[in-house]
């Protein structure tokens, strides 16, 4: 029988955790049905979604076997259980944790039985940064991408997928860059909820825009109350996608650029306790494109007020929102230039995987009637 490259997740929180892993790793290779291949680096990391757990070692090797994956995933039960682990509930502590994240390019979908590639291996930065080191190019059968693109996501943190919360999605990048035409393909594509920023009622910007600087702070603080009632978790759903044309931290980029010294240090007092109420995206898409073909876009839907726009603010904005994701740590960023965007079908599939929405509860059977919808 021909024979599959696998990679498999090992994780140990409880007791000997190293020794564990090696034990693991050698009861795989004496089956006699297993190769064990190249093991990633052991590394320490905190409990994902739980506190209360000690830090785990976590490890990806690369296997060769002539099993199905079924009979694998019922091989790493085996040798969890002759391994001590007892099954309390899920996410306990435990001696060793194997879990299948390729077999091959493989995908199965019985859950609960197996899910391959495992659901949640491009959330968590730990399974990622493993796969990157035994092989970077070693693409994600569904999404369609390097393990090394969906590793570039996370910024080195893991996330979890969490239907308690708003499953807000926030569309982000300079003026005249395409969020808005994006954020309106996205929610028809999705047929869930839209948030769009209203950008002809601030009764203070036109002014601002034609210099009036004294007015940049009301013109700012009109921005602020208004994003903060549309993105209150109140007025959000929770479980429920909903996409925005906008996130909130792009409130303190244009204050910056827009506001003195004095009103701004009045402006970042009351800007607080907003950021602090309003839905945190759970995931964002920031959209990029050389400011030049960002003027020209403003030029073309000729809204009065933005035609005094030049293109070194657009330069200044750019470089903003470069240095907020640079250090963004709070969620998922899917970086896309305008070009790609174009691909709505794909970046559709992609919200669908990073958010725990009523496609994702719908199994395959919602991702393929996203992808087929066209
Ligand atoms: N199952 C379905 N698909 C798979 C797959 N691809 N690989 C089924 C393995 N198992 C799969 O798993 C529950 C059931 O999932 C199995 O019966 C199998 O048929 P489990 O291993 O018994 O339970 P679990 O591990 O508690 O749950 P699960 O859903 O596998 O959780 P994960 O994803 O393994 O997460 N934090 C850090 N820092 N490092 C970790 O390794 N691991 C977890 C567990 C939580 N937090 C962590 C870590
Ligand atoms: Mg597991």
């Amino acid at each position: 029988m021909a024979e599959t490259t696998a990679y498999i997740g090992l994780g140990s929180n409880l007791g000997e955790r190293k020794g564990n892993i090696d034990k693991a790793l050698k009861m795989l290779a004496e089956t006699g049905k297993i190769v064990i291949g190249p093991l990633s680096d052991v590394i320490e990391t905190p409990p994902l979604a739980s506190t209360e757990q000690p830090d785990y070692l976590n490890a990806v090797a690369e296997v060769r076997t002539s099993l199905t994956a079924q009979e694998l995933r019922r091989m790493f039960s085996e040798i969890e259980a002759a391994l001590g682990r007892v099954r309390h509930g899920k996410w306990w502590p435990r001696p060793i944790d194997l879990d299948l994240l390729l077999f091959g390019d493989e995908v199965i979908n019985t859950p609960p039985e197996l899910t391959v590639p495992h659901s949640q291996m491009h959330l968590r930065s730990f399974v990622l940064a493993g796969l990157c080191q035994l092989n970077p190019n070693l693409v994600h059968p569904l999404m369609n991408e390097t393990v090394s693109e969906l590793a570039g996501r996370l910024g080195g943190q893991d996330f979890a997928l969490n239907s308690d919360v708003p499953q807000l999605v926030g569309i982000a990048g300079n003026i005249g860059v395409g969020k808005t035409t994006l954020a309106r393909k996205l929610a028809a594509r999705l047929g869930c909820g839209l948030v769009l920023e209203p950008y002809d009622t601030n009764p203070f910007m036109p002014d601002v825009y034609a210099g009036k600087k004294e007015l940049a702070l009301d013109s700012q603080l009109y921005f602020l109350t208004r994003r903060a009632e549309q993105l209150s978790p109140d007025a959000l759903a929770e479980g429920q996608v909903c996409i925005s044309d906008y996130v909130f931290h792009k409130e303190m980029i244009y204050a910056r650029r827009l506001l003195d010294a004095e009103q701004l240090a009045l402006y970042e007092r009351i800007y607080s306790p907003f950021a602090t109420k309003v839905a945190a995206p759970v995931l964002v898409v920031y959209m990029r494109d050389p400011a030049a073909n960002c003027l020209e876009r403003i030029h073309n839907r000729n809204r009065p007020y933005e035609q005094q726009i030049e293109v070194t603010f657009l330069q200044g904005l750019d470089e903003d929102y470069e240095r907020l994701f640079e250090h963004w740590r709070a969620c998922p960023v899917i970086r896309v230039s305008t070009s790609q965007a174009s691909d709505v079908d794909h970046l559709a599939l992609q919200i669908d995987y990073y958010t725990a929405g009523q496609f994702a509860a719908a199994g395959g059977a919602g991702r393929a009637a996203i992808s087929s919808s066209k």
